[in-house]
């Protein structure tokens, strides 16, 4: 018999898109269906390096941009053999945002003089997270920032503007249109009732995590 692992399933979103609460309803059903699994939320904000991401976040620190995009994607490395290890021994693992956050973000800050010049390179947001565990799906969470705004506008932190928002769901859109051959990249209309939101994603992934695969653990980019 071939030995099987479980899927990495990503679950990228922009802010109002439901993502955190959509995250928990995939885990809820994983859980109802007896599947394994682990949830892991990037930046995970308990880590030493995670704390000075929160702090950045909440303005309570400033940090190069640089700096700061070093640091996400030192954030999932610092997780890297975990998740390979649990995919191995046969836990789903899910992770509510990882490198594409990483390489939307900080791509989509751009000039104060000049919104049409980007800060940092998108070819160079990318490299740092090359060679990570490739995720088998991403669910992208997509919401037009009107419809977001009709959500209750965006909260405090950093980037939880209305501009930036919409730099970054065109950044979402090219990275999923250059998404690799073994990644599926669904597209998942956020706008949508929630449950049908849940359906659709958990639809999207369901023959993975009830078929498990044989093939090893993929790298990013590589
Ligand atoms: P949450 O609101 O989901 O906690 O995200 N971000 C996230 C980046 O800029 N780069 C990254 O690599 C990641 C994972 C997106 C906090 C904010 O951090 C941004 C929103």
């Amino acid at each position: 018999m071939t030995t099987k692992r479980a899927p990495f399933i990503v679950v990228e979103g922009l802010d109002r898109s439901g993502k955190t609460t959509q995250t928990s309803l995939l885990q809820a059903r994983l859980e109802k269906e007896n599947v394994p699994n682990r949830l892991l939320k990037f930046p995970d904000r308990t880590t030493t390096i995670g704390k000075m991401i929160d702090s950045y976040l909440k303005s309570t620190s400033e940090l190069d941009d640089h700096v700061i995009h070093l640091l996400f994607s030192a954030n999932r490395w610092e997780l890297a053999s975990t998740i390979e290890n649990l995919l191995n021994e046969g836990v789903t693992v899910i992770a509510d945002r990882y490198a594409f956050s990483g390489i939307a973000f900080s791509a989509s800050k751009v000039e104060a003089s000049d919104a049409t010049v980007p800060k940092l390179p998108f070819e160079w947001c990318r490299a740092p997270d090359i060679g990570l565990p490739a995720p088998d799906a991403v669910l992208f969470l997509d919401i037009a920032p009107e419809q977001a705004r009709l959500r209750g506008g965006y909260g405090d932190e950093r980037y939880e503007k209305e501009e930036m928002q919409a730099r970054v769901r065109q950044a979402f859109k090219r990275i999923g249109e250059e998404a690799e051959e073994g990644t599926l990249w669904v597209v998942v209309d956020a706008g949508s009732e929630r449950d049908v939101v849940a359906e659709e994603m958990w639809g999207s992934v369901e023959a993975l995590v009830q078929r498990g695969l044989t093939a090893p653990v993929g790298r990013l980019w590589k």
